[in-house]
């Protein structure tokens, strides 16, 4: 089953909005696999967003990212990770969608979610050990997606 890593990134946590952002995914049917709370360090921050250290906007994106605790999840579910970048949202403009709703531009923009199952695969290693990650049934489902095969 598909899996893919969502941040609740230290603006959401000081504005009280980590609930909403578990809400909107379990109001979906999407399953949370794992969940903590952590904070950033540099080290992890450079692995994490690897691909963006050499952008004029890193050292903003990283102090902000450090500025508070994050918490991170495993969510999981019949194409996760696109339903997951869907309701998270691209842009402050995406009305609807969590950034669209919550958050008015970058680097203040509420979450983080994978971008595709294979950067879900290596995100979430990073972030999770495997014992940290849970594999239960969602009875939910068979009411939730129609082609769910036990
Ligand atoms: P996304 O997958 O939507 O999180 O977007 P990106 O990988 O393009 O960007 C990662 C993070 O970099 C964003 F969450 C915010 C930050 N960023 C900036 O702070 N400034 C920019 O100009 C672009 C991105």
């Amino acid at each position: 089953m598909e899996r893919t890593l969502v941040i609740s990134k230290p603006d959401a946590l000081q504005r009280g909005l980590v609930g909403e952002i578990i809400r909107r995914f379990e109001r979906k049917g999407i399953k949370i696999v794992a969940m903590k709370m952590m904070r950033f360090d540099e080290a992890l921050l450079r692995e994490h967003y690897a691909h963006h250290v050499d952008k004029h906007f890193f050292s903003e994106l990283s102090e902000f990212m450090r500025s508070s605790p994050v918490v991170v999840f495993v969510l999981e579910g019949p194409g996760a990770v696109e339903m997951v970048r869907k309701i998270a949202g691209t842009s402050a403009d995406d009305l609807g969608s969590i950034r669209g709703d919550f958050s008015s531009g970058v680097p203040q923009n509420i979450i983080h979610s994978s971008d595709s199952a294979e950067t879900a695969k290596k995100e979430i290693q990073l972030f999770f050990q495997m014992n940290e990650i849970f594999d239960y049934k969602k009875d939910e489902w068979k009411h939730v997606f129609s082609e769910f095969d036990e």
